[in-house]
């Protein structure tokens, strides 16, 4: 149990094989840690009673997240647009206020790496090209999932079209606000995995990730960057902002 740190000295006998049992569940179940999760939900690990009661609420809120999750064949569920969440939450490493202003104006989203047209794209380019919407639920690990409608650049579509290596193993993303993920080149190409341009049927809002997003409904809301500035396909692991810290890398399915 090293995941444990030194939690376990603190706890009573009698928990520990269920905190054991909680943890093992976890991992195999979700690839979080028992370090993850009590970085994620800022519980104090000397505290027993505190650990118990949010390794049970993780666990079972991940039993829920497994069912939503999808199978790497399946496609994620599609909802009507009556269950869509309002409002809909906003989550970031910093508050609301401090959403990043990105000038529509002189936006170009740079491309690069393992990519035949290195040329950038400004957004009129990208409103041009052929749109498709989707009702998805954005689960996001901190234990809150919520139904949106998004619109965008199928992003297999966006990567055949700037002549993109589909045989490289990650896209990586950097953002306006200096967040970065990258995911697996077949999440890249799964077919509702989605360049956005658009929430709600309004230009994507700040707060939501003006003025592009990536929408990965078969990955934790971690792995769908907001303010993209630019995108590149590589060969070489390249982490990100939370990914760096210890969150799971794959975080989806
Ligand atoms: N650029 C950027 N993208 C980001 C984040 C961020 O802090 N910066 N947070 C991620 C997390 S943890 C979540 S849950 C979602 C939240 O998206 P929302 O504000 O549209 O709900 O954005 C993801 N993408
Ligand atoms: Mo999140």
């Amino acid at each position: 149990m090293k995941r444990l740190f030194g939690m376990q000295d603190s706890l009573g006998a009698h928990s520990r094989p269920q905190i054991e049992k909680i943890e093992r569940r976890l991992f195999l179940k979700q690839g979080l840690s028992l370090g993850a999760v009590t970085l994620l939900s800022g519980c104090d690990v000397t505290d027993a009673e505190s650990v118990q009661k949010v390794l049970w609420r993780m666990s079972h809120w991940n039993d829920r997240v497994q069912a939503w999750l999808f199978d790497p064949n399946k496609l994620a569920p599609e909802f009507p647009e009556s269950r869509i969440t309002k409002p809909f939450p906003f989550n970031a490493f910093y508050s609301e206020a401090e959403v990043p202003k990105v000038d529509a104006a002189s936006y170009q989203l740079e491309v690069a790496g393992l990519v035949r047209e290195k040329k950038a794209w400004t957004l009129p380019e990208l409103y041009a090209l052929p749109q498709v919407s989707q009702v998805t639920r954005h689960i996001c690990v901190e234990g809150w999932s919520a139904i949106g409608k998004w619109s965008g650049v199928r992003f297999g579509e966006f990567l055949r079209r700037i002549g993109a290596d589909l045989t490289a193993k990650y896209v990586g993303f950097r953002c306006a606000d200096n967040y970065s993920t990258s995911i697996d080149m077949p999440t890249a190409l799964h077919p509702q995995t989605q360049l956005t341009l658009r929430f709600a049927d309004q230009i994507l809002p700040p707060q939501y990730g003006f003025p592009m997003k990536l929408r990965i409904p078969t990955k934790l809301g971690f792995k769908n960057p907001k303010h993209i500035v630019a995108l590149f396909v590589t060969n070489e692991y390249p982490g990100g902002y939370w990914e760096d810290q210890g969150y799971n890398w794959f975080s989806g399915s």
